[in-house]
């Protein structure tokens, strides 16, 4: 019954949540509560169908993957051959750590069990007899709940031998990253599972054709497997009445930064920053929007005239960037856009993993751009030799690190050149009187 709802995006209808739907009730964590909203009544429902029929379904569904690219999850299922005598592997990101994304961790803390049945779909389907997840390492309580939720999965005949009956043998690995940045990047990812230090692999081939042990490998976001049982349980078309016709569905929005309410917004695609802050609560009081990101740091950033932009991939490609992680990032009016931008790549700069020369090499001549800027030794010159590295970074670096650490500095440059410029001719930050080298 969501769907009608759903689909008038005022925003008292915005709220009924699905991934969200019972976070805040007591030990939301665990089998039992899961059981009582409708968990596990996909999995039963995909058992009854054949795994090609399964995959086909995912499709007609829509869905896109959550982790940051949008590419269609059906189709990256479809894209394991059969037959071909190979283990395959599932293999779930949840190395979330794009700034300012925190969805699949809330959601991994709070309902694990929508995972594990999302796994369990997807390996039945891609004919998989053994899933990773790959949790951020610093997350200690969530590993644990995770384990937890494993075993009672096992115990429930949800995972082990002949899983419900079905004959689908599925064994579930949780493995603990060590906190970086660039593993959350599919293959340095799987290079880490391996054992090895984690750094992009050349691509093709995809993971889907030689990813874990050289083996056909989905690997997926944590949101998008999360997504799956909803989907077989209430129905492809239930699923394909919210959110727009190329991005369907709900998502998990986080919202962060200078507002009043900051957390994890559920809503369908296609809902603008406008809405969200109206739910929200909107900015701090007394404050403005000056700047936000659609998609985390790596994504190129908007300002208040972006307000009405939809917030689905086509809605945020065509004003210019990325919607990436769905990572809201609210900055208001006190912000100044160098030193935040000036933050951002160091970020880029101590996670570069080293592997290409570009990004490697760039990511640090950034950074001593941005803050001999920030604290008014600038030149004038420095700004085309901002724009010109980054350029020289951007779409020639090995992965999207490279990309990411661009964007900040492309878009920064294009809306707030004059802050820039602020800060070289008045030797200092305007925002920031104490910061000035005015003295130097
Ligand atoms: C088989 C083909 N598979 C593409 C698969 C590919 C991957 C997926 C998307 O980066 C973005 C990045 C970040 N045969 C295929 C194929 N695939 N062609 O499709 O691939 P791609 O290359 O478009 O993107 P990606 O390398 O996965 C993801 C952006 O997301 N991002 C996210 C950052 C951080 C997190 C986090 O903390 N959780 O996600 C933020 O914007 O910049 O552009 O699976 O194998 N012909």
């Amino acid at each position: 019954t969501l769907a009608p709802e759903l689909k008038d995006t005022s925003p008292e209808n915005l709220l009924a949540p699905v991934l969200s739907a019972f976070w805040d009730e007591d030990r939301s964590w665990t089998l039992d509560v899961y059981k009582r909203h409708e968990g596990y009544e996909g999995l039963r429902k995909a058992l009854a169908m054949s795994p090609d029929d399964v995959i086909a379904y995912v499709k007609e569904s829509g869905l896109r993957g959550r982790g940051g690219a949008g590419f269609p999850t059906g189709m990256k299922w479809q894209f394991i051959p059969q037959g071909d005598g190979k283990p395959h592997y599932l293999v779930v990101n949840a190395d979330e750590s794009e700034p300012g994304t925190c969805k699949d961790i809330p959601l991994l803390f709070a309902n694990p069990h929508s995972l594990i049945e999302g796994i369990v779909i997807a390996c039945y389907a891609i004919r998989s007899s053994h899933a990773f997840i790959y949790l951020r390492g610093e997350v200690v309580p969530v590993l644990r709940r995770l384990h937890e939720a494993v075993r009672e999965a096992h115990a429930a005949g949800l995972l082990g031998k002949n899983v419900l009956g079905s004959g689908l043998d599925l064994e579930l690995t949780v493995h603990a990253g060590a906190g970086a940045y660039i593993c959350g990047e599919e293959t340095a990812l799987l290079d880490s599972l391996e054992g090895r230090r984690g750094q992009p692999r050349l691509r093709p081939p995809f993971p889907a054709v030689a990813g874990l042990y050289a083996c056909p490998t989905v690997v997926n976001n944590v949101e998008s497997i999360a997504s799956v049982p909803a989907i077989m349980n209430r129905g492809k078309e239930w699923f394909r009445s919210m959110g727009s016709e190329k991005s369907p569905g709900f998502t998990l929005y986080s919202l962060s930064g200078h507002v009043a309410r900051p957390g994890q917004y559920e809503a369908p695609m296609g809902i603008t920053l406008r809405q969200l802050l109206d739910m929200s609560g909107g900015m701090r009081p007394g404050h403005r929007l000056k700047f936000w990101t659609p998609g985390g740091s790596s994504t190129p950033m908007f300002t208040d005239e972006h307000l009405d932009v939809p917030l689905d991939y086509e809605g945020v490609g065509a004003a210019g960037s990325m919607l990436g992680t769905k990572a809201l990032q609210c900055f208001d009016e006190t912000t100044c856009v160098v030193r935040a931008v000036t933050r951002w790549t160091e970020f880029y700069a101590h996670e570069s993993c080293g592997k290409c020369t570009p990004c490697r090499e760039g990511t640090y001549w950034l950074v001593q751009l941005m803050r001999d800027i920030e604290a008014g030794k600038g030149r004038m010159s420095d700004l085309d030799k901002l724009n010109d590295i980054a350029d020289n970074i951007n779409g020639k670096a090995f992965c999207a690190l490279g990309d990411g650490a661009a964007s900040p500095i492309f878009s920064s440059l294009k809306y707030f050149r004059e802050e820039y410029e602020q800060h070289i001719t008045g030797r200092g930050c305007p925002f920031d009187p104490a910061r000035t080298t005015a003295w130097a």
